[in-house]
């Protein structure tokens, strides 16, 4: 690695810090030592030193090097204005809409699904709402958005109209992908939503690409303007996946505009992130590749915020990607077929704790940037809102029969089915080989 690329990737960890000193304010409230209890869940994790000496060393690293200690290396910084705010007004109430929205609206999700409205796999977001603010709302409609299948939060907030969110998710004619993708298949070209992904890792490549496409509009097309960037959200199980490596390799190799954006939860599935890697610090690997690594504290949207100001600005300006790894945490099961009894339950009381929503709620209070009357305003309109989508999806026809060879076959129509509309296979002597395909 350049004595350059890191020195820029030491900017970056020092912004974090920086970050991390101003938004205290959000943690006021909490006791200064959970204000940093970064691998919360890992550092817990015992070895059995005479089985593993691997494991005891892996242990005593983390708790040598959890990157709470990074973010200790603080750069004070004074505010032109004087002030100690990190958002203005405005700024606050939207990060608090948007996160409200995340969590009412999967909420509501799992009432319906468990009332045998939705089918298959539904992986909730709760408890990583600060992630998806505070990235995407700094994005351009023009931006890229690569989800995984826990991606309706990255869709709403991309500004997917929940309407079209919760219809997906009913299998209906009016979700955003006509009811055929379901839960884990957002997708909105209108909002460049390049989709939710089942198979772990499959979005970074195809985020890669994404990125890859804006640099090349605008450094071999000479598109004027053309400074999109791409942010790949997955999570640390996926980031032991081959493809993410060989794309951290091709995005610093040919300096493309995207964030690699880790969601570390501390668990893949029942799988503690400490037992299935080799070194727990997600972000070390950026620099690994020559591209700057942060660890930000995901619970905390202003800081997710001022990282992801310093990630994006960098991938517009054409300096190329950065790897954030975002420690958060899911307050619900993998899924809502998981009944969660692998996580220790003072583990998710401790995260509880830091719900990121209420965090920004009392910063907004005591900065006097809202008043309670105000957010309390702003979730009655969220739950009316989704009350809405609800209503609207459940009202929606199914798919038509005909949309079923739709995105499978090049020209369905010349293939199953006839200019009527009907499937081929329903004309009456079609077993008799009667049927023109
Ligand atoms: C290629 C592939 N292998 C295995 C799976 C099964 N699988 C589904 S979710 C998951 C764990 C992913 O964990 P993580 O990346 O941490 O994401 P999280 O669910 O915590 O958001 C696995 C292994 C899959 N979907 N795709
Ligand atoms: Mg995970």
């Amino acid at each position: 690695m350049s004595a350059a690329s890191l020195s820029s990737s030491i900017n970056v960890i020092r912004s974090a810090s920086f970050v991390s000193d101003k938004s205290a304010l959000v943690s006021n409230a909490r006791p200064s030592s959970s204000s940093s209890a970064f691998l919360g869940s890992t550092a817990k994790l015992r070895f059995n030193p005479l089985s593993s000496p691997a494991a005891s060393l892996r242990s005593s690293v983390v708790a040598a090097a959890a990157a709470s200690n990074v973010v200790k290396e603080k750069q004070p910084k004074s505010s032109p204005s004087g002030s100690h705010l990190l958002i203005t007004k405005e700024e606050g109430l939207e990060l608090y809409e948007d996160m409200v929205l995340g969590r009412a609206f999967e909420d509501m999700c799992a009432q319906m699904y468990y009332r045998g409205k939705m089918f298959g796999f539904v992986h909730l977001y709760n408890g990583q709402e600060a992630v998806s603010t505070g990235f995407i709302k700094l994005l351009k409609q023009e931006d890229s958005v690569v989800s995984t299948y826990r991606d309706h939060v990255h869709a709403l907030s991309k500004g997917v109209p929940a309407r079209q969110v919760m219809s997906e998710l009913f299998g209906k004619e009016t979700g955003c992908c006509r009811g055929q993708g379901g839960s884990m298949h957002m997708f909105s070209k209108e909002h460049n939503l390049i989709g939710g992904f089942a198979f772990i890792g499959e979005g970074i490549p195809i985020a890669t690409g994404a990125a890859f496409t804006s640099k090349y509009k605008r450094e071999v097309l000479k598109e004027e303007g053309c400074d999109h960037v791409t942010v790949a959200f997955f999570g640390d199980g996926t980031a032991n996946n081959g493809q993410f490596f060989e794309c951290l390799n091709m995005a610093q190799l040919w300096k493309l505009p995207i964030i690699f954006v880790v969601e570390n939860n501390l668990w893949a599935i029942g799988m503690s992130h400490l037992r299935a890697t080799s070194d727990p610090q997600i972000w070390k690997k950026g620099p690994a590749f020559g591209m700057p690594g942060v660890h930000v504290d995901g619970m905390d949207v202003l800081k997710v915020r001022e990282v992801a100001k310093e990630a994006i600005g960098r991938a517009r300006r054409g300096e190329g990607p950065t790897l954030v790894e975002c420690e958060t945490y899911r307050f619900r099961g993998h899924s809502l077929a998981d009944p969660d009894e692998l996580r220790d339950p003072a583990e998710k009381a401790r995260y509880a704790s830091r719900d990121p929503i209420t965090a920004l709620k009392k910063y907004m209070i005591e900065s006097n940037l809202a008043s309670e009357a105000e957010l309390k305003a702003i979730n009655k309109k969220i739950d009316e809102l989704v009350e809405d989508a609800v209503e609207f999806a459940d009202a929606s026809p199914p798919p038509r029969r005909s949309q079923l060879l739709e995105n499978v076959f090049a020209d369905p129509k010349g293939f199953g089915i006839g200019p009527d509309g009907r499937y081929r296979c329903e004309d009456p002597k079609f077993t008799e080989g009667t049927a023109k395909v």
